[in-house]
């Protein structure tokens, strides 16, 4: 994606919000005058954010529009001026209005962020300039938005939904980043929904941004945290996202500390060891005889079954040890699997199954705690099949499969 304007590598990218607004919900009438915002734009580049994102509409809940003309005319002085720093940051200029998006990218903006969607209007501009675009999930508008949202499946409905998108813009040659929208019109269960599934969103293989920034979603999550003491819950959300990897842009108005955030999940994620192949001994088609049927007249003789069996290890260093008392003994499978057939009766094949694998789980030296401390039993998995019972049934085979773990 946008090889010169962003580049992804192994931590999430950090924007910085700059909203030039009266009225925003957590910043309104701080940066509204161009000199202080052009000078928050510099501290936010200085405290490292790789992205400043630059609004004049606030989409907070029951917010009224901005018409053209004053959105502009908040705008524009404040692009103008900060390109002109040349702060090496791309700029990206958030509005909803395709007009605005058009004079802004004009004046030195890299990116669009749409709130509502990226609709086509939008894209055909992002495609004039070959910029990039944000296309964020909203459920209305921000005056009503908050007025009871309803969805059968909140992840499902936003994820096809920003799938569109994506296919629209790959169809005019556009970037798309998809963003779900986190408090736009949605309850706080449908946002800790969308939170805990981001990873639902990489199937749309485009990078994800989030917006928890503040919000008010962390006041009710966390019973009454005032706008200014959210930023705890803010980097707990953000720092969940990262270290999962589901995100690659933050958009947060605390540059500084997500900077730290993101460094320190980078460093992890590169200090993270390839995880070791993962071994499976299997013992097939071992052939064993019980006296096994839910009738009388079937355990009256014993009846030949046939039983398979995967061990899962875990554990094992690369390059484990190559020698047998380091892993599971097939030879030892197959005599545990005939000497449980063989004991006892049976109904179930089922039964039989499960019999074998708690004994294999047991009786191996590889059971939880056992003496190997390197090489341990993950999981079994048992199937028992009786040829003469598919014999007679005219199936190709019948019989019962566990799965168990120690
Ligand atoms: N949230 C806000 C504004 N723009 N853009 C994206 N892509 N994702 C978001 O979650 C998002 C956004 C609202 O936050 P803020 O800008 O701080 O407030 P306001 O809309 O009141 O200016």
């Amino acid at each position: 994606m946008s090889d010169h304007l962003l580049t992804f590598g192994d931590r999430p990218l950090v924007m910085g919000v700059l909203n030039v607004t009266p009225d925003s919900f957590s910043d309104g009438g701080r940066f509204d005058r161009p000199v202080q915002a052009i000078e928050h734009a510099r501290r936010m580049a200085a405290e490292g954010a790789d992205l400043i994102d630059i609004g004049a509409e606030s989409t907070r809940p029951g917010a009224e529009p901005v018409d053209l003309d004053d959105e502009l005319a908040r705008l524009l002085p404040v692009i103008e001026g900060v390109a002109s720093l040349d702060l090496g940051v791309p700029l990206s200029v958030d509005t909803a209005k395709p007009e605005t998006a058009d004079r802004a990218l004009a004046a030195g903006a890299g990116m669009i962020n749409d709130v509502s969607g990226a609709g086509d209007a939008m894209l055909e501009v992002a495609a004039r300039h070959g910029a990039p675009v944000i296309a964020m999930h909203m459920r209305g508008e921000p005056r009503t938005m908050q007025r009871a949202p309803r969805y059968d499946d909140v992840v499902a409905e936003i994820r096809d939904y920003l799938a569109e998108r994506v296919a629209a813009g790959r169809d005019l040659g556009v970037d798309v980043l998809v963003d779900p929208g986190i408090g736009f019109g949605k309850t706080l269960e449908h946002n800790l929904d969308l939170l805990a599934n981001l990873r639902e969103l990489r199937e749309l293989e485009v990078p994800i941004v989030l917006g928890v920034s503040r919000k008010s979603f962390l006041d009710l999550l966390l019973g009454g945290v005032a706008v200014e003491e959210r930023l705890a819950g803010t980097l707990a959300v953000n720092g969940w996202a990262a270290a999962l990897d589901v995100v690659d842009v933050l958009r947060v108005h605390d540059v500084r500390e997500h900077r730290q955030l993101a460094e320190s999940i980078g460093a992890l994620r590169r200090q993270r060891r390839a995880p070791a192949p993962r071994r499976r001994v299997l013992a097939r088609g071992i052939e064993c005889r019980s006296r096994i049927g839910v009738t009388a007249a079937e355990r009256a003789k014993p009846q030949k079954l046939l039983v398979d069996i995967d061990v899962t290890l875990t554990d094992q260093p690369p390059g484990a040890r190559d020698e047998l008392g380091g892993t599971v003994d097939y030879a030892e499978l197959a005599a545990i699997t005939q000497a449980v057939a063989g004991r006892d009766e049976y109904r179930l094949v089922e039964t039989l199954a499960e019999r074998i694998a708690v004994t294999v789980g047991r009786e191996t030296p590889q059971a939880a705690g056992g003496s190997t401390r390197w090489s341990r039993i993950e999981s079994l998995r048992v199937r028992v099949l009786k040829p003469g019972a598919a014999q007679e049934l005219g199936a190709a085979e019948v019989g019962a499969e566990i799965d168990w773990r120690p």
